[in-house]
C-alpha cells in the first residue's frame, strides 16, 4: 500500500505531544499558523516512512471550545483532514487525561492511545493494566516514553492498522435514554454530535441543522433530563464522564504506598 496515512497528535497540555512529534518527524517539520489565529501549526513526515504525515495539535483538556487552541483542535478533529488520532495520555494522571479520550472516541474515527511517561510509573508506584484499559475503551493502548524514546515504532505500527473504536463509553441509563430520544427526533447518529446537542453546543447545533420542530423536541427532552438529574445540561454531561472515569480508573489502575512493608 502506498496510500498516505495522516496521524493527528492530540492530548492534554504537557502530555508529551511535542516530544513525540519530534521523535516521529526528526527534522522533517513544517511550521506555520492555523488559518485566522496566531496558533502555531506544526506538521511533519515520519522519519522511517514519508507516506505518513503527522499533525501536532494544540494541547486541550476537552472538546468544549473556549480558547483559540481548543477551537483549532476541535475544528481539525471534526474535519476529514486526518485518518487516525494518536491520543497522548500522561500515564501518571490517567483519570484526568482520559476525560478528553472519551470525547475523541465519540467522534468515531480510529483512536490509538499512546500511554506516555511510562518511565515514571515504577518510581511513583503506579500500576496500569493496559490490556484492561484497551478492552474497556475499545481502542489500542501502546506504552511509550517519549523521553526515553521507547515504544514509538509500536505506536506507529498500531496506528497504521487502527480501525474505528470497537465500543462506545456507556453512561448512566437515564442519560443514555435521553440520548436515544434525542437521536430519534433529530436523526443525529454520531455520538459526539448527539452529546454536543444535549449540551447545547452552538457550532454543532448549526452543523446538524435541526428544523424548528426538532429543536423544540430537543428542548423538551433536555428539560426532562434536567428535572430528573436536578442539574443543568452541561453539568450532567461533565458528571457522567467523571463518574465513568472514576470507575474505569478504579478498575485499571492501582497505586501503592511508597513505603513497602517487609514481608518475612
Ligand atoms: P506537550 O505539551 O504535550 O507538547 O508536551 P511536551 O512534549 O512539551 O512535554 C512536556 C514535558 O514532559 C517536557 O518537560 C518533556 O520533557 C516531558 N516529557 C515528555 N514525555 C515524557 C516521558 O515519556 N517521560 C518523562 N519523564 N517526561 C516526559
Ligand atoms: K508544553
Ligand atoms: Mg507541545
Amino acid at each position: 500500500m502506498t496510500e498516505n496515512k495522516r496521524f493527528a497528535l492530540v492530548g492534554n497540555p504537557n502530555s508529551g505531544k511535542t516530544s513525540t512529534f519530534n521523535l516521529l518527524t526528526g527534522s522533517n517539520q513544517y511550521v506555520g499558523n492555523w488559518p485566522g489565529v496566531t496558533v502555531e501549526r506544526k506538521s511533519g513526515k515520519y522519519v522511517k516512512d514519508k507516506s505518513i504525515v503527522i499533525q501536532d495539535l494544540p494541547g486541550i483538556y476537552s472538546l468544549s471550545p473556549f480558547t483559540p487552541e481548543e477551537n483549532v483542535t476541535r475544528d481539525y478533529l471534526l474535519s476529514d483532514d486526518y485518518d487516525v488520532v494518536i491520543n497522548l495520555v500522561d500515564a501518571t494522571n490517567i483519570e484526568r487525561n482520559l476525560y478528553l479520550t472519551t470525547q475523541l472516541i465519540e467522534i468515531g474515527k480510529p483512536v490509538v492511545i499512546a500511554l506516555n511517561m511510562t518511565d515514571l510509573l515504577v518510581k511513583q508506584n503506579i500500576f496500569i493494566d493496559t490490556e484492561k484499559l484497551s478492552y474497556s475503551l475499545g481502542v489500542p493502548v501502546v506504552n511509550i516514553s517519549a523521553l526515553k524514546n521507547q515504544g514509538i515504532e509500536t505506536l506507529v505500527a498500531q496506528s497504521q492498522k487502527a480501525t474505528a473504536p470497537q465500543v462506545q463509553v456507556h453512561y448512566d441509563e437515564r442519560f443514555e435514554a435521553s440520548l436515544t430520544e434525542l437521536s430519534n427526533v433529530t436523526h443525529v447518529t454520531n455520538r459526539f454530535e448527539l452529546i454536543k446537542v444535549f449540551e447545547n453546543d452552538e457550532k454543532i447545533i448549526e452543523r446538524v441543522a435541526l428544523s424548528a420542530k426538532q429543536a423544540e423536541e430537543v428542548s423538551e427532552i433536555i428539560a426532562i433530563a434536567e428535572d430528573i438529574f436536578l442539574d443543568d445540561r452541561q453539568s450532567i454531561v461533565v458528571n457522567e464522564r467523571y463518574q465513568y472515569l472514576t470507575t474505569l480508573a478504579d478498575m485499571v489502575e492501582s497505586r501503592t504506598q511508597g513505603v513497602r512493608l517487609n514481608v518475612s
